[in-house]
């Protein structure tokens, strides 16, 4: 019985954040061939049954969309941290955008704006419970910041799209974040 929340955390893991413990060539936009990836999972004895087959079923029976397949290739649409950094698709963004964060970290935030601390870009969701659940991952009481996306992108900040739930920017200035 093959795992697939685990190959996917793995996944994710070679993806978005290191790709040469896999001997994996990334392209600016982040994708990997598919084939190179199944040779360095098969070589895990954990993974050695694995096919593409399987990668399809996991992004199928994934509760996020985290991973795309297409032309033999993989990528991860979000997350990364790889040195290189990911091109994404500049797009504007919706009016309001959300991004749900711990209780610990708002006078930070207050004073500095969202930062992409550990990752190559601010993540900022769609809906207010895509935020929530989000916030959930760092605080048991999160709270959720919503974001005058609109205005922001008038003032020339930068937003990039990552999949339907999931937007990106570079950073977020306090002046256009207030606590919901
Ligand atoms: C916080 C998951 C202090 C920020 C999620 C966040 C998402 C600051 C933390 C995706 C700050 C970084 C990304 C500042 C930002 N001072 N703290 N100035 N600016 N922060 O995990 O957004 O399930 O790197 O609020 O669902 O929580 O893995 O980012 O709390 O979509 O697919 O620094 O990862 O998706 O934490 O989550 P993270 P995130 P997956």
């Amino acid at each position: 019985m093959i795992n697939y929340i685990e190959l996917s955390k793995e996944i994710s893991y070679a993806l978005r954040h290191a790709p040469w413990e896999y001997e994996l060539e990334m392209d600016e936009e982040g994708w990997v061939s598919v084939e190179q990836l199944l040779d360095a999972l098969n070589k895990d004895e954990k993974w050695e049954s694995i096919s593409e087959k399987d990668l399809i079923v996991m992004i199928q029976k994934s509760e996020k969309k985290r991973h795309e397949i297409a032309k033999g290739k993989i990528r991860a649409y979000y997350g990364h941290s790889v040195p290189m950094k990911i091109a994404k698709e500049e797009k504007e963004p919706p009016r309001v955008l959300y991004h749900g964060t711990a209780r610990r970290f708002l006078d930070s935030i207050k004073e500095n704006g969202l930062l992409p601390e550990g990752r190559q870009y601010v993540h900022l969701s769609q809906d207010v419970e895509t935020a929530h659940n989000v916030g959930r991952r760092h605080d048991k009481h999160p709270c959720v910041l919503k974001i005058n996306a609109t205005q922001a992108y008038q003032d020339g900040i930068n937003f990039y799209y990552g999949n339907e739930k999931v937007w990106l920017a570079d950073e977020i200035p306090s002046k256009y974040i207030t606590e919901m």
